[in-house]
């Protein structure tokens, strides 16, 4: 699947332990996601709680069996083998993950478009040529309670200093709820990225729509 920055407008990043390893209920908030209105999903499956080997990549094989019935796009975070094993759309890296100068070459070759995580200037700096990647995320912009080695949230004031350097599209992400959406949305990135504010949701139908809201 090709690259549409449209993609990033309501972005779903998620793993079995965001559902607290139940994980027939994430395939099935998944699912429901997916008929509901997200654009992309990112299968992150990391942190305390996550599947490991096997388990973990047959519930990726899952997870993009769904994704596909919705032709919604597949990304894997971090893992690049993983992503090649299960035909992802893309790859997601952050700053301490592989690097992603490496990775582009590589993804290109197996049809995959690259994302990057920035979550400050120096960030930024460090990261060098952003050419060949097709989105930057930047966050986390709120505090966060899904992420345990999350940085120090940036706030609107990061996320402007980024979007004024920045010329790819960007998805923010980092404690997006209903409550604040709206002002993200204003600043004009191109989505949202977001975990609990969808898999934590009683009413993800309305949470889903409000999301994509401008
Ligand atoms: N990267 C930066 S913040 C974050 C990730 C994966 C977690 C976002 O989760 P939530 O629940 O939407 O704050
Ligand atoms: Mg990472």
């Amino acid at each position: 699947m090709k690259f549409d920055s449209k993609n990033l407008r309501i972005y779903l990043v998620a793993g079995s332990q965001d559902v607290a390893g139940d994980v027939a209920k994430f395939l099935y908030k998944l699912e429901l996601a997916c008929k509901n209105g997200i654009t992309l999903f990112q299968f992150r499956e990391k942190g305390k709680g996550s599947l490991v080997g096997e388990k973990r990549a047959a519930l990726a094989v899952a997870a993009k069996k769904i994704t596909t019935k919705y032709s919604i796009p597949f990304v894997v975070d971090d893992d690049f083998d993983l992503a090649v094993k299960v035909k992802a759309d893309g790859i997601h890296v952050g700053q301490g993950d592989r690097d992603f100068h490496e990775i582009i070459p590589l993804a290109q070759q197996n049809n995959m478009f690259v994302g990057l995580s920035i979550s400050s200037l120096i960030e930024l700096k460090k990261s060098g040529d952003l050419s060949g990647l097709s989105y930057v995320g930047c966050g986390p912009i709120f505090p966060t309670s899904s992420k345990s080695d999350a940085h120090r949230p940036i706030g609107i004031g990061g996320l402007t200093e980024l979007m004024n350097q920045v010329t790819l599209p960007i998805v923010a992400i980092g404690g997006i709820s209903l409550e604040n959406v709206g002002v993200i949305k204003k600043m004009g990135v191109e989505g949202v990225a977001v975990i609990s504010a969808i898999m934590n949701s009683e009413d993800l139908k309305n949470t889903i729509k409000r999301l994509g809201e401008k």
